[in-house]
């Protein structure tokens, strides 16, 4: 398949005073559309075009020659859930109920979840990703970060929710404060209707 640069679901504004339009154009326009263009180029002739994005995903994370279609692939996944993610007036503590007694019961309460996700985002060293995902096995909720494009998928976790803490994601607005980006994005962006979707939805079943 040919991947291709989803649209925004809300104007470059929408997000303001928390996420910029400058921010929002620079990293949708530019940013994940050169994702998509170089997972493009770099898919082309291994034999994965016709696989599914999270397919093509997993197979080259496995292959220890594709670490470079793995990165754009990865970011290209990350972007079109990360979009979803936020929705202007969005934060809060209200969670859809069935998430909401999940975290409870794997994580703590709202302020421990939201604490781990602090933690692990401001602590993932350089460029990455801090996630709250669902253990494929285990059935499980955790808060984990990963690297540059990596995600919770090749490792057998779906992700739920996950924030960018690449510096193209908050240095505009917040220069090198990622954790008052991290905040502010939490308690005010957070689309959980969206989180509460994919918990609904289920662990990610891939063709092996
Ligand atoms: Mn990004």
């Amino acid at each position: 398949m040919t991947f291709e640069l989803p649209e925004l679901p809300y104007a470059y504004d929408a997000l303001d005073p928390y996420m910029s339009a400058e921010t929002l154009e620079f990293h949708h326009d530019k940013h994940h559309k050169a994702y998509v263009d170089k997972g493009n180029e770099l898919i082309a002739g291994t034999g994965l075009e016709g696989a599914s994005l999270e397919e093509a995903m997993v197979s080259a994370f496995k292959d220890p020659n594709r670490g470079g279609l793995f990165n754009q692939l990865g970011q290209h996944y990350n972007h079109i859930h990360f979009w979803n993610w936020m929705k202007p007036n969005g934060g809060g503590t209200s969670l859809p109920g069935s998430l909401e007694a999940k975290i409870k019961e794997d994580i703590g309460s709202f302020d421990d979840f939201r604490g781990q996700f602090m933690t692990k985002g401001a602590g993932q060293f350089g460029s990455g990703w801090v996630w709250l995902a669902q253990d494929g096995a285990s059935g499980k909720l955790e808060v984990i970060s990963t690297p540059n494009g990596e995600n919770p998928v090749p490792y057998g976790k779906t992700p739920l929710l996950g924030c960018d803490v690449w510096e193209h994601s908050y240095y505009i607005d917040y220069r090198n404060a990622r954790p008052k980006y991290l905040e502010a994005w939490f308690d005010n962006l957070v689309n959980w209707e969206y989180v509460g979707e994919l918990f609904e939805k289920g662990p990610l079943k891939l063709a092996a």
